[in-house]
């Protein structure tokens, strides 16, 4: 340390002497340096946040998240008043508010931390979790929005414990100058290297901030569904049958979303046709949009998982530019690719037939969320994603399956993905504690382009009961079902199982998800008491 290499004999004599006046300026000095530390601290987290919102092109940043919900917490009226007086510089205000009150709670935390460390350490971790919250609170976000504002509170508390060796009260004044030399050097170099962080961050994003943008001024003729068409079997704790866009899983190689604006965007159809196509979005557009419902599931949804969602998507059918392009007899699939150059293989004939598979640039009436692959993806009902449902598809190629192996397909999974039909419990939970008597089961089954004709619950090895089915509009969406169970009290295991409209049920055989997904009857413990 530079600090041990001065000789103590380089101090004016007058700062060496311990009289009360010394003592208190330099209290107060250390107090304003432990502020400093917090300040810089917090300035070093932002910075942090900002820069991997950047690279990761999250769609927002903690500040911006904390700003949005600061005016959603503001009464309207205020937020109004506010806007008018200050016009058009609301948001850059709004931004240096956020970063200043941060930056004044980071003040905090130094001068706590002085104190009682962990005490500094709380509110830093206190403004971390208000970042997550905000970020999760945002239009469209994603689990890895919360991941700046993690990430931010880490280098803050770790800044803060580096710089609090500074700030401590000097001991007898013996090296106060020298410390403070340091400590400037050091928080100046912390402060430097926040603001080169934040701008990189801000350079990084600015694909994104166009992409959101062009995204915000899209004018599509489509609308939010208003009641959603799948009526609910009505038993609580069953996931919802329309999924939010917020709320939609969300499976993909990319760590940063590609950046496709409508102008520059383009679909080229090649490969085994009589006539190569290249669409704008407008040529898409101008064929008139389909709306339909259609549930999209992973091929590594474990039994009773989450990869599954429903959502009503707008799009323009394949099948419509497949015939505009001439496909040649001999075609049996389609390579469609990603502008980050993910692609799959679908079989041409899901493409042509007469389901609803859409070039989709709506999902629940706002145009594509850019993680969901705006500004267009495919959706083919009955298939996995994995073969079927590329995101931000610039390329679609007709051509055969001997010919080549996608993505996924060299990665050891099947090349073709038909959805196995599949059912979950979702009420009560696995684990759950119940009291004796009616209880209200419930789920969700599926067996997209096929349909749910029955489904089924069994109470340890009992006989199958049959469920009721809730009602919906197509067979390309996941179904509902609800069944009351006499529980008696004991420990007991509830399993469920789908026949689908071919007439076959479901296998409890149990298969893991590689290489096509997997089977097995999902079933929970449940304690009745
Ligand atoms: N470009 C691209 N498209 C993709 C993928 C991907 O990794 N890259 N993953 C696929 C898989 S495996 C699934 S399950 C679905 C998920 O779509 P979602 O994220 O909109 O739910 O997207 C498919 N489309
Ligand atoms: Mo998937």
């Amino acid at each position: 340390m530079t600090v041990s290499l001065h000789p103590p004999s380089d101090r004016p004599i007058g700062r060496r002497m311990r009289d009360h006046g010394v003592v208190a300026v330099e209290q107060r000095s250390s107090r304003v340096r432990a502020g400093v530390a917090g300040a810089v601290s917090v300035g070093a987290g932002l910075g942090a946040a900002e820069v991997i919102t950047g690279l990761l092109s999250l769609s927002i940043s903690p500040v911006i998240a904390v700003g949005e919900e600061v005016i959603r917490l503001t009464p309207g009226d205020l937020a109004e008043a506010a806007i008018s007086a200050v016009g058009q510089l609301d948001k850059p205000l709004l931004v240096i508010g956020t970063v200043v009150g941060a930056l004044g709670l980071g003040v905090l935390a130094g001068v706590l931390a002085a104190r009682w460390m962990l005490a500094g350490v709380a509110v830093l971790a206190a403004m971390g979790v208000v970042g997550v919250f905000a970020a999760q609170r945002a239009a469209d976000s994603a689990m890895a929005d919360s991941f700046p504002p993690v990430a931010g509170a880490v280098v803050s508390v770790l800044v803060l414990a580096y710089l609090a060796r500074f700030s401590r009260p000097a001991v007898a004044g013996s090296t106060a100058d020298l410390s403070r030399r340091a400590f400037l050097r050091s928080a100046g170099v912390v402060a430097a290297s926040a603001v080169v962080l934040a701008a990189a961050g801000q350079w990084l994003s600015r694909g994104r901030r166009a992409v959101e943008a062009a995204r915000a001024s899209l004018a599509l003729d489509v609308h939010r569904p208003s009641a959603p068409p799948g009526v609910e079997a009505g038993v609580n704790g069953v996931e919802s049958w329309a999924t939010s866009n917020d709320m939609f899983y969300r499976i993909d190689t990319a760590l940063s979303v590609p950046h496709l604006v409508p102008e520059e965007w383009r679909l080229r159809v090649h490969g085994m046709v009589d006539r190569e196509l290249v669409l704008t979005y407008d040529d898409l557009l101008r064929r008139g949009l389909v709306d339909a419902w259609i549930t999209l599931c992973c091929v590594s949804n474990e039994i009773g998982g989450s990869l599954i969602s429903n959502a009503k998507w707008s799009g323009v059918r394949v099948a419509d530019v497949l015939e505009e392009a001439g496909v040649s007899p001999d075609a049996d699939a389609v390579l469609s690719t990603s502008a980050d150059g993910w692609n799959c293989g679908t079989p041409l004939a899901a493409l042509t037939d007469d389901r609803n598979a859409l070039l989709a640039v709506a999902m629940n009436g706002e145009p594509l969320p850019v993680e969901h692959g705006f500004p267009v993806r495919i959706v083919v009902p009955g298939l996995y994603g994995f073969v079927s449902a590329t995101k931000w598809v610039v390329d679609i190629e007709v051509t055969r399956f001997a010919d080549f192996a996608a993505y996924w397909t060299e990665r050891g999974w099947s090349p073709t993905g038909p959805v196995k039909t599949q059912s979950r419990i979702d009420a009560p939970r696995n684990g759950a504690d119940v009291g004796a008597g009616k209880v209200a089961v419930g789920g969700i089954a599926w067996a997209q382009h096929t349909g749910i004709d029955a489904v089924e619950v069994r109470v340890d090895d009992g006989e199958w009961q049959p469920a009721r089915l809730a009602s919906v509009p197509n067979v390309d969406t996941w179904r509902q079902w609800a069944w009351e169970w006499d529980a008696g009290p004991g420990d007991h295991r509830l399993a469920v199982r789908a026949t689908d409209s071919s007439g076959e049920t479901q296998t409890g055989e149990v298969a893991g998800v590689v290489p096509d997904g997997a089977t097995g009857w999902h079933t929970i413990s449940v304690t009745v008491s």
